[in-house]
């Protein structure tokens, strides 16, 4: 989105420094060089959805083929291989890590304390163009003939096939970089970048579950840049480290792959769990119930999130005591978590609520994530996890966190934001109909991956028994429903940017400081540093200003 293509006239406030972000530099240059926190935000949410639509469509792909037990679309099972595999990792890598933090983060976290920017703009746009060399090793690596090994590039396999493993995991060992440096950013402009008045306990839920999140990011990251740098060193200079014939173990990959991996998975959702923080109580009309436990969960969720990693081993042949500490510790890590749920429910009791694009995003990520999460207590389970590990069970499952939580509170938050970002309305009722249809979809491919997984249908195989064809057969025509609305949201979104309704300033009657400034907001955010004053959430609360 460059400022020449955006039709309409200067905004009025056409006055020394009020020019809004999207004007306030001319010409295409002015994005590939900037330094202002929105616009790199809005360059990330353009690459994250370009993302999202190429591991959409490899989906849609997947759940073509699968509709018939017999390999009927494809040329090969290897070529089924290597399309999970991409749709997995682009999906994780490209989308839905930096999707949220890299996107919308980078757009308003740095408004909500108040402040101009982030802490170092250099490094933050550095962390978008290393983000896009990633993608480009990525691309390189499909090119060259793709891979084939799943997204979690299990040694021995990961070794020895035949395609090109080292191209990818450098890719996704870059990436690595723009996530680590991102986080660095985040964590430095929380400490350092709040307004006066902005203590901790009055920042608003989303920016401690980006702090929260950028902890993980910080810490673990750097475990999968040495775990993908030993697999790329083992395929070119077979030195053993996962090769027993050489002494090594092929399972030490995985505890290395893992130990980054699960606390990723929380990279993946705190953040969303932030978005519908905020949505709640906007829409419901009510301070959010229990402040502190929802901001502390999302640090306990961060800490304890380390500890769990083995439950994705419990038929790698670990020791019976290690499997029962990962067991119980996989209990303890869903608590915060339930904390969150349950304080977003107290909220809505008694709200008024209003059914707005957001809110009804926001209430499905609720719905959807629990079933994931209650779901994550079936595989944290010992007896239950060997019937179910690697069947579409485990599918069904980090697919209702994954697209029903986080890409559920992706779309409320883009909606949310959206008038804010672009200084236009979306169609409301078209918004509403479009949420039906991508619930609906949702829940008709991956609910009835359950009951294949239950009934021992296995992840990974293109061919399968033919007992399990109608549930497959319903649940691709899910996945279509799906695509459509996804595919519904993205054109009515840029219909918007030129025919939809110029925003006002606060279209939802939000009391959190984005709102308060103007819509699009000015190139460096604030005129004047701003004073806080309350909680971002004081709905119907007698203050002393007296709203
Ligand atoms: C939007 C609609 C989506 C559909 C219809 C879809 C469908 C599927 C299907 C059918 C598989 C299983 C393939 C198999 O085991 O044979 C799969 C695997 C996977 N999906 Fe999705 N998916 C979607 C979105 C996402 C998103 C947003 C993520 C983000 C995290 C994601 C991450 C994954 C991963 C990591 C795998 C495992 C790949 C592997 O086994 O190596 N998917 N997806
Ligand atoms: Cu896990």
């Amino acid at each position: 989105m460059s400022t020449a293509t955006l039709p309409g006239p200067i905004p009025h406030d056409h006055d020394v420094g009020r020019i809004n972000y999207l004007h306030s530099h001319r010409g295409v240059m002015s994005w590939v060089y900037t330094l202002d926190h929105k616009r790199i935000g809005i360059m990330y949410l353009a690459a994250v959805t370009a993302s999202f639509l190429v591991g959409g469509v490899m989906a849609l792909l997947i759940r073509a083929e699968l509709i018939d037990p017999q390999l009927t679309m494809l040329p090969s099972n290897k070529v089924y291989n290597q399309l999970f595999t991409l749709h997995g990792a682009i999906m994780v890598f490209l989308f839905i890590i930096p999707s949220i933090p890299a996107a919308l983060g980078n757009f308003f976290l740095p408004i909500m304390l108040g402040a101009k920017d982030v802490a170092f703009p250099r490094l933050n746009l550095a962390s978008f163009y290393i983000y896009v060399v990633g993608a480009i090793f990525a691309v390189i690596s499909i090119v060259l003939g793709s891979v084939d090994t799943g997204w979690t590039f299990y040694t021995p396999y990961s070794v020895d096939t035949q395609t090109s493993v080292v191209m990818m995991t450098m890719g996704a060992f870059i990436l690595g970089f723009s996530s680590i440096f991102t986080g660095l950013n985040f964590i430095v402009t929380v400490h350092k970048l709040r307004a006066p008045g902005l203590t901790w306990f009055r920042m608003p839920l989303f920016v401690w579950a980006l702090y929260a999140t950028s902890i993980i990011q910080v810490l673990a990251t750097p475990v999968l840049g040495i775990t993908l740098l030993l697999l790329a060193i083992e395929r070119v200079a077979h030195v053993g480290i996962f090769d027993p014939l050489m002494g090594g173990d092929p399972v030490l990959f995985q505890h290395f792959f893992w130990f980054y991996s699960h606390p990723a998975v929380y990279i993946m959702i705190v953040p969303g769990m932030g978005i519908i923080s905020e949505i709640i109580p906007t829409f419901a009309r009510k301070p959010i119930f229990g402040y502190r436990f929802i901001a502390f969960s999302s640090i306990a969720i961060a800490l304890i999130g380390f500890l769990v990693w083995g439950h994705h081993m419990f038929t790698s042949g670990q020791s019976e005591i290690a499997v029962m500490i990962f067991s119980a510790l996989t209990f303890l890590v869903s608590i915060p978590s339930a904390i969150k749920v349950f304080n977003w429910t107290a909220t809505l009791y008694r709200g008024s609520i209003d059914l707005k694009t957001p809110m009804l995003y926001a209430l499905s990520f609720i719905f959807l994530f629990t079933i994931g999460g209650l779901t994550g207590l079936f595989l944290g389970a010992l007896a239950t996890d060997i019937h179910l590990h690697d069947t579409y069970f485990i599918v069904a499952h980090f697919h209702y966190v994954m697209v029903g939580g986080t890409v559920m509170a992706f779309m409320g938050g883009l909606h949310y934001w959206w008038p804010k970002m672009t200084g236009r309305m979306y169609p409301e009722l078209l918004g509403q109909i479009t949420c039906g249809i991508v619930f609906l979809g949702f829940n008709m491919t991956f609910f009835t991956q359950f009951i294949l997984g239950s009934q021992g249908m296995p992840r990974r195989y293109a061919t399968y028994d033919e007992q399990f064809q109608p549930l497959h057969a319903f649940s691709s025509v899910g996945a279509l429903v799906l695509g459509v609305g996804f595919a519904i949201t993205t054109a009515y979104l840029l219909w918007s940017l030129w025919k939809g309704a110029k925003a006002p300033r606060n279209p939802w009657g939000s009391l959190s400081l984005e709102w308060q400034i103007e819509t699009p907001p000015i190139h460096q955010n604030f005129l004047e540093t701003p004073v806080i004053e309350g909680m971002p959430y004081d709905y119907g609360v007698e203050t002393g200003s007296g709203h």
